[in-house]
This record gives C-alpha cells, sequence and structure tokens, in this order.
C-alpha cells in the first residue's frame, strides 16, 4: 500500500502536556509515527511524501481567522516576550456558555482559549508546519485515490479528529480526515463516507460535516458520559439540516472488548453500505489497543488485522488517516496489520475471477 509520510512531523515535539495539575511527558510523540514508517517498510510497503498542497481545502474545513491564528500562533507568543522560546503556552480563559466568540481579542492567551477546547494541545515552533504537513498528506492521499489507487494510508501526526472548524484539541490542530475527505468531494466524487474507529469520538470531524449529506459520518468510541471528549458523540446525535440521518454515533462502555467493538463495527459498516459512498475515507485511531495509556477497549493486535479485512469487503476505495494511539511500541504492528489485512482481502476478491475491483466500480466508473 502506498504511504505518506509527514516529513514534518518531528517539528511538533512537545515538552510535557498537563495532566491533573503536572506536567508529565507528551503522549503523542515523534516516536509514534517513527515506529509506523518502520514497521511499514519491513513489511514491503512503499513510503512517499506529500506532493499536494492542502491550503485551499483546508479554508473549506476551517475558518479563515483559526488557520491564520494558529499559522502565526508562536511568532505571537515571542513577540510577549523572547523568554517564551522555552516555554509551552497552554489556555486558560474560554468563550464558555454567555460568552462571546465572534470578537477575536488582542491578547494571545485570549486568542489560545478561543480556538481551544480543552489544554490539550501542547504548542511548539514547529506545530503549525507539522500539522500542515499531515494536511498536506491527507490532501495528496485524496489526489492518488482520484487518480484509481485503491488504498492509501497517511502516517499523519499531529493527529486531527478533535479540530473543529475553529478549534484545536485533544493533541489536533488540523483535520486531517476532514481534509481528505473534502477533498474527494473537490475532486468529484458525489458521496463520500468517513468512519471514525478512535477511541474517542470525533467530535471535530462529526461538527464539520454535521449539516452535510455529501459525507456520511460514523464513529465507534468510549461513551462520552464517561470519556474524553465528554461533550459530544452520543448516540442522539444524528445530523441537522440537509445533514439530518448523516451522522451515526455508535459509542460503547468504557472497558468494551473485542466482541462488543467488532458488534459496532458490523453495524458502522451496514450504514456505510446503505449510503453508497464512492470512497471511504478510516480515521484509524489504534488507541482501541488494549496496551493503551490512556484508553479502556481491549482489542489485540489480531483484532487490527480483521479490521482491516472487515472494511475491505466494503469494495471502497480506501484512505487511512492516523488518529490517536499511544502504546507507541506495538503501534506499528498495529497500523501495519490493519494494511495487510485490508491488502490480503483485496487481492483475494481481485483473484475470483472476472470480478472488477474496487476502483473500477467507483472511481474509474466516473
Ligand atoms: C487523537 C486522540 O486520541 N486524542 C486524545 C486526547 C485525549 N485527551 C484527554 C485524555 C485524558 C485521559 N485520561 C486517562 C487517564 C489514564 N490514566
Ligand atoms: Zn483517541
Amino acid at each position: 500500500m502506498i504511504c505518506i509520510t509527514n516529513p514534518q512531523h518531528h517539528r511538533h515535539a512537545p515538552a510535557f502536556e498537563i495532566f491533573r495539575g503536572n506536567k508529565v511527558p507528551c503522549h503523542e510523540t515523534p516516536q509514534r509515527a517513527e515506529n509506523i514508517e518502520l514497521e511499514l517498510v519491513l513489511r514491503g510497503h512503499m513510503l512517499c511524501a506529500p506532493h499536494i498542497d492542502s491550503r485551499a481545502t483546508l479554508e473549506q474545513v476551517h475558518s479563515r481567522r483559526y488557520l491564520k491564528f494558529f499559522e502565526n500562533a508562536w511568532q505571537h507568543w515571542l513577540q510577549i516576550s523572547p523568554a517564551h522560546a522555552d516555554l509551552q503556552p497552554f489556555p486558560s480563559v474560554w468563550p464558555v456558555r454567555s460568552l462571546r466568540s465572534d470578537i477575536e481579542p488582542k491578547n494571545f492567551t485570549a486568542c489560545l482559549g478561543l480556538y481551544s477546547m480543552d489544554n490539550g494541545c501542547a504548542l511548539v515552533e514547529g506545530s503549525w508546519p507539522a500539522a500542515k504537513a499531515a494536511a498536506d498528506a491527507a490532501a495528496s492521499a485524496a489526489a492518488l485515490l482520484l487518480a484509481g489507487e485503491q488504498a492509501v494510508f497517511c502516517c499523519t501526526r499531529p493527529p486531527g479528529h478533535h479540530a473543529g472548524a475553529d478549534f484545536m484539541g485533544g493533541y489536533c490542530f488540523l483535520n486531517n480526515a476532514a481534509v481528505a475527505a473534502q477533498a474527494l468531494r473537490d475532486g468529484g466524487l458525489v458521496k463520500v463516507a468517513l468512519l471514525d474507529v478512535d477511541y474517542h469520538h470525533g467530535n471535530g470531524s462529526q461538527s464539520i460535516f454535521y449539516q452535510r449529506h455529501d459525507v456520511l459520518f460514523v464513529s465507534i468510541h468510549g461513551d462520552p458520559l464517561t470519556e474524553y471528549p465528554f461533550y459530544l458523540g452520543h448516540a442522539d446525535e444524528c445530523g441537522a439540516g440537509e445533514g439530518e440521518g448523516f451522522n451515526l454515533n455508535l459509542p460503547l462502555p468504557a472497558g468494551s472488548r473485542a466482541e462488543a467493538w467488532f458488534a459496532a463495527l458490523e453495524s458502522a459498516c451496514v450504514r456505510i453500505s446503505a449510503y453508497q459512498p464512492q470512497a471511504l475515507v478510516v480515521s484509524l485511531g489504534l488507541d482501541t489497543f488494549g496496551g493503551d495509556p490512556i484508553s479502556t477497549f481491549s482489542l489485540h493486535s489480531n483484532d487490527f488485522t480483521a479490521l482491516g479485512e472487515q472494511l475491505a469487503r466494503l469494495g471502497l476505495p480506501v484512505i487511512f488517516v492516523l488518529e490517536g494511539g499511544y502504546a507507541a511500541a506495538e503501534l506499528g504492528i498495529n497500523a501495519a496489520n490493519v494494511m495487510d489485512g485490508y491488502e490480503r482481502v483485496c487481492s483475494q476478491q481481485a483473484a475470483v475471477g472476472g470480478q472488477t475491483s474496487a476502483s473500477e466500480t467507483t472511481l474509474g466508473a466516473r
């Protein structure tokens, strides 16, 4: 499978995040992507760099003022004091209910709160170039799919699915999966499905597409009553306006095991098939793994092979976009298992004489 790496990702390497009032080492580390790239190469997959500038697509999924803020954030932080070069800014004030978010304050920390859902996005000098290159990878994957590629994996970090149109959060700055889906739409596909299998609900992706019927959003995740991001991801969120009926949340109780998870995956696949999309974007969080340090599901490494196999049975071209997954040592194996499971079923399908491949029946027939 073609795997698009992010040559800038290592520039986003915050020293710490805040957990229960303490500075703790970041879970979302450069080592994650390095381990995945290593395993993919070992298994014979082809790595390549992004070749598409995502700017135009980013402006369709994020607000101009948010992009402008994030792109210039480090420079503004340094303007307050040169001593800030060695410090990580965090928000400390937020425009919650009854406060105004239409006026952008001139104070940097006030802006950071305006454009943040939590204090979960440690920001460093290289955060923008790293996040922008990850979005470029997603846009590049869309271009490859539109050119007839069956499946592409994006080794995107920082991740993206918690980032909404005008806010960052949960280690996410730019919504890479939304960029992939939007780029497929702009490239001429009429219907795209976005399946989010990260342990945490993809609140940013849901909110970006909530009023739209051209991108179906389906998510399997820990119940937000007890699990991050807490304030979105309930089963009664079905879409609004033109998007009504095009959002499906499948929350599972914390501690759920593989059997319950795969039953939810089956429901997700039934809904996706009924939608008859021309392509699928998968927000591939690997934090459903039993060994994940911040999550509570208990998938095993071979379950990720089964996930790839099940997704291949949808018969759709797929862009896999890496999201979370913090058991860094096993991350490469788990990611590569998804790819190998997907490819094995695809080649079995191709071997069944005379059957047209998914890319021929969907993209190629346009
Ligand atoms: C992309 C992604 O997976 N983002 C996840 C962000 C989660 N941030 C809040 C984590 C709180 C976890 N608390 C777990 C305590 C375990 N000791
Ligand atoms: Zn997650």
